[in-house]
Order: structure tokens, then C-alpha cells, then sequence
């Protein structure tokens, strides 16, 4: 039974041993796995060792008001990315400054001036966004931490955690106090694969195929293959994996536009790699990502929706009267507002002052996605006084963003067949999927959900970057 109204109260241990093997064998025998190691191919032969994905024993409880809210957003957040792609000068000048300092945001701007140049357009635009909210404990706001439009990893593997916990449920869940249908069920897998396969029915090419731009070092490669494999169970689609590197060697563009990988007409280019300045080890992998958004191709993500879920875009989108440029409907912008934690530039003398007297209450953000890049507590202030010392064009590189304090709770965490009973804070990841062709908006929904769970001692999230594990929702 519980003990303290979360069900993650230290249970019997015997119990505990017993669910532990219990959700290690379902892990297994479903797939939630991820390579044991780093495979060093491209991923188009993925590793043979795997073990279970870090998992969170039992589903988190969430209120559902607030669960509510975080779904209810989805299709307004999806909308306006579109709309903000869409302004070329909007995204050149809010990034402007930021070029000057930091060459890999700098790179993405330049393919990005250089698709307005030749007056590239995309009638055809498919985001796969995850949006992630922490639940302020001081304020009881629900915020978000940011807007995810490219590589939004896990819809995969979100899927069978939420299946593992009504499992549990369903047969521990009398003998825990806790009913599975109080896990919310999760179409993250189905409807990201579904809007992938309207993308590639959108294009009109019935042979051609959809490329997953992946990274030769690859541990999550199972959560992709998920959707390429639902893609070819479901839809009959062929999906093919390549770097970036394998795709400046063979690829090539038609006069058509037609992008041509390996002899294959290419329909949808699906980016689970290319967010980070380490997926371009050299030019030839540029020249890869410029050879795909100058296509016909339709990318997931464009270079603008890319540059759509910048940080530096996240903290522009958060001024005064912003929203009102690209959305009309009020109750839609005063929703955004509502679930805006404080955002500042550098340029805010006020707001950098406050973090350097108060630096444990602020994120020191760059411009980088993938997890593992952000600065908090004392390094905030230090940070932010050797920029100020040097005075230097430095500061445009960064963001400041309020600290957001979830409250904590005890939950069992499962990593490697051990598990470890901890004071937790979860992040709740809506999933949206956005699907447009010219006029015609042919998807804009809510698509599924993914809680990660990790220690409340750990600042980063993350798990790929190996601070989280992957949770699912019990509503309360
Ligand atoms: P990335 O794009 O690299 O994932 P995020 O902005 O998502 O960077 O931050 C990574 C992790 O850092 C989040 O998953 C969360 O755990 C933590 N984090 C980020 N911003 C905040 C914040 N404002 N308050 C508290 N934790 C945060
Ligand atoms: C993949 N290996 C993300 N994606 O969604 N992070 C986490 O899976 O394709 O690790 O907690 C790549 C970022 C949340 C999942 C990882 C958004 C990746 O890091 C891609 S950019």
C-alpha cells in the first residue's frame, strides 16, 4: 500500500525485486531498449548489444488540470512555428548577434539567408515538435523549459513506458492502491509516424523513400527504428538511414530538385541528428545539410523551423506584443504567455544584475540543443561577470532564463538491471505534429507525451545525455 499518498513510497522490498524483474523482462520482450554501447557504423547496421531503457519503476503522478493545459497547447505552439518560419527577417535579425559569436548558430543562419536568396519555398512543412513543461512548485505554474523542433527524440520508446506502467498496473495495481487508467494511453509512435507518411504521400513520388539523417554514433538508434519500421508495417514505406557525411558522398540533386541518395528519390528527410555543432566534424557535412534544404525534399525540420526552436527565438517569442505578430486569435496568445517562465537577453542589465546577485535562481542557456550545455547555480554568476569584464559581443551567444523549482518526490529509477529509490523532479514532454500543404494545414495535433524522471540533485536533464529516465504519467 502507499504510505505517503505517492505511490512511490519505499514499498517491501521483496515487492519491489519482484516488479523490478517484472518491467526488466516486459522491457525486453517490447523493445524498450537501447544500444549497450556507442556503434560506431552509420546506423544502417545497428548494434547487436542492447539492454533495457532507463525507466522509472511506476508512473508519475500529475495533476490533470495541468496535464490538460500542456495538451491544449500543442496544436497553438505548432501553429506558431509555422508562423515564425515563415519570417525570414524575423529569424535573420533576432539571430543576428548571436551570428557574430557563435559560428554554429552562424553556419544555420547562412543556409538559411541562403534559401531566401534563391526564394526557396516549402509548400510542403512537417514539424514532429516536443514541447517540455516543468510544474513550478513556487509559483504552481506549469512552464515551459523549451520548445523541441528538431531530433524530439523518444516517441518511440515514450509509447512502451506508458504501456509498461498499465501492464504493472493491471496486475500490481489493487495490490498498490493505483489504477492503470490513470496512465494516459500515448500515440506519440503512431501519430509521428502517420504524419511522417501523409509527408511522404504529400510529395506524390510512390517510390520514392524517407531518409533519417542519423549520427555514426548512435545508442537511441531502437527509438528510431520504431518509426521506420512502423512506417513500412503500416504505410509500406521504405525508410533508409545515412549520415551526414553518407549523404554529401551519395547524394545529389535532379534539375528537378529531386534529391537522389544512392539511385533513391528521396520524399521526406527526417533530421535525428544535425541539432549540434558536433554533428558537423568537417565541411562535408555542411555541404550535406545544404544539399537537402536547397531540395524538393520536404525536411523534418526545415532550416527554419530549426531556427524556429533556437533558444535565442524561445527568449525573443517571450517580449511584449511578439506573439500578436504571428497569431491573431487572443485566447491562443494569452495561453502561450501564461506558460512563459522569465526569458531575458544580456542586454538586460536588470535581469543579469539579478542572477549575478541571486545566480541559483536563474539557467544560464547557449544556443545549443541535445542537453548537457546549460549553466547553473555559482558558474551562472561567474559566467556572467568575466562577460560583462570583457565586455565582450559574447553575451548575444547566451540566454537567461528563470530557474524552474518542481517539487520532489520518492520514485524508483531502473538503470542497467539496478535500481535506486531517490528524491525525484519530472519534466513532461506533448509531442505535436504538424503537417501543411500550402494552404491545406492536413495535420495539427497533439501527439502523445514523454515524462522523463531524474535525481532533484541533478541540474541537467536529459536522457540520452544519461541524467533522466524515461517515465510516463499518472493523473491525479
Ligand atoms: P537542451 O535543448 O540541451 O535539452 P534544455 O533547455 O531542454 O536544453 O535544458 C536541458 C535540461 O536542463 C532540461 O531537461 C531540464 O532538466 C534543465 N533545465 C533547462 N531549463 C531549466 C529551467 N529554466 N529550470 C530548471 N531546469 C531547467
Ligand atoms: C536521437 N540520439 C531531445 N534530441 O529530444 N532530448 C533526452 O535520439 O535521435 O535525451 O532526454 C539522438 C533532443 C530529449 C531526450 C538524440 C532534442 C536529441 O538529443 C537527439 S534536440
Amino acid at each position: 500500500m502507499t504510505v505517503d499518498g505517492t505511490h512511490h513510497a519505499a514499498l517491501a522490498s521483496g515487492l519491489v525485486d519482484e516488479l523490478v524483474g517484472e518491467a526488466l523482462v516486459w522491457s525486453s520482450l517490447h523493445g524498450l531498449v537501447v544500444g549497450d554501447r556507442i556503434i560506431q557504423r552509420s546506423g544502417t547496421v545497428p548494434g547487436v548489444g542492447m539492454v533495457h531503457a532507463p525507466i522509472a519503476l511506476l508512473p508519475m503522478p500529475f495533476p490533470e488540470d495541468y496535464w490538460r493545459q500542456a495538451c491544449e497547447l500543442a496544436p497553438i505552439f505548432n501553429e506558431l512555428v509555422d508562423r515564425v518560419s515563415l519570417d525570414g527577417k524575423f529569424l535573420q535579425d533576432s539571430l543576428s548577434r548571436t551570428k557574430k559569436v557563435d559560428a554554429f548558430t552562424g553556419r544555420l543562419l547562412d543556409i538559411h539567408s541562403e534559401m531566401l536568396q534563391i526564394n526557396k519555398k516549402e509548400d510542403i512543412r512537417l514539424g514532429l515538435h516536443r514541447s517540455d513543461y516543468m510544474l513550478d512548485a513556487e509559483t504552481n505554474l506549469l512552464l515551459q523549459i523549451e520548445l523541441n523542433t528538431i531530433s524530439s527524440s523518444f516517441s518511440g520508446l515514450s509509447c512502451l513506458v506508458s504501456e509498461l506502467h498499465r501492464n504493472l498496473l493491471d496486475r500490481y495495481g489493487n495490490h498498490l492502491g493505483l489504477d492503470s487508467r490513470k496512465v494516459p494511453g500515448n500515440k506519440a509512435l503512431s501519430q509521428s509516424a502517420e504524419a511522417l507518411a501523409k509527408a511522404w504521400k504529400e510529395y506524390c513520388n510512390s517510390s520514392a523513400v524517407v531518409l533519417f539523417v542519423v549520427q555514426p554514433e548512435e545508442r537511441n538508434m531502437y527509438d528510431q527504428h520504431w518509426l521506420s519500421s512502423k512506417l513500412k508495417e503500416i504505410y509500406a514505406i521504405t525508410s533508409i538511414r545515412r549520415t551526414l557525411a553518407e549523404i554529401d558522398a551519395e547524394g545529389e540533386a535532379l534539375p528537378d530538385g529531386s534529391l537522389i541518395i544512392g539511385g533513391q528519390a528521396v520524399a521526406v528527410v527526417y533530421f535525428r541528428a544535425g541539432y549540434s555543432p558536433r554533428d558537423y566534424p568537417s565541411e562535408s557535412e555542411w555541404s550535406a545539410r545544404f544539399l537537402i534544404e536547397k531540395s524538393n525534399a520536404v525536411k523534418c525540420p526545415s532550416i527554419s523551423y530549426h531556427l524556429v526552436g533556437t533558444k535565442k527565438i524561445q527568449q525573443e517569442l517571450a517580449k511584449p506584443n511578439v506573439l500578436e505578430r504571428f497569431l491573431e486569435n487572443e485566447d491562443d496568445i494569452a495561453k502561450l504567455r501564461k506558460c512563459f517562465a522569465g526569458l531575458w537577453s544580456l542586454d538586460n542589465a536588470e535581469g543579469v544584475n539579478r542572477a549575478i546577485e541571486r545566480p541559483e535562481l536563474f539557467v544560464l542557456k547557449p544556443q545549443r540543443e541535445g542537453g548537457g550545455n546549460n549553466i547553473y547555480g555559482e558558474d551562472v554568476r561567474k559566467t556572467l561577470v568575466k562577460l560583462q569584464q570583457e565586455g565582450s559581443e559574447e553575451l548575444a551567444a547566451y540566454i537567461l532564463m528563470q530557474r524552474i523549482f518542481p517539487a520532489s518526490s520518492l520514485a524508483y529509477l531502473v538503470r542497467d538491471g539496478i535500481y535506486h529509490h531517490d528524491q525525484v523532479i519530472s519534466e513532461l514532454g506533448i509531442y505535436g505534429t504538424y503537417l501543411r500543404n500550402k494552404d491545406e494545414v492536413v495535420m495539427n495535433e497533439q501527439s502523445g507525451y514523454l515524462m522523463r524522471t531524474k535525481v532533484s540533485s541533478s541540474n541537467e536533464g536529459g536522457v540520452a545525455a544519461g541524467f533522466a529516465v524515461l517515465d510516463s504519467v499518472y493523473l491525479t
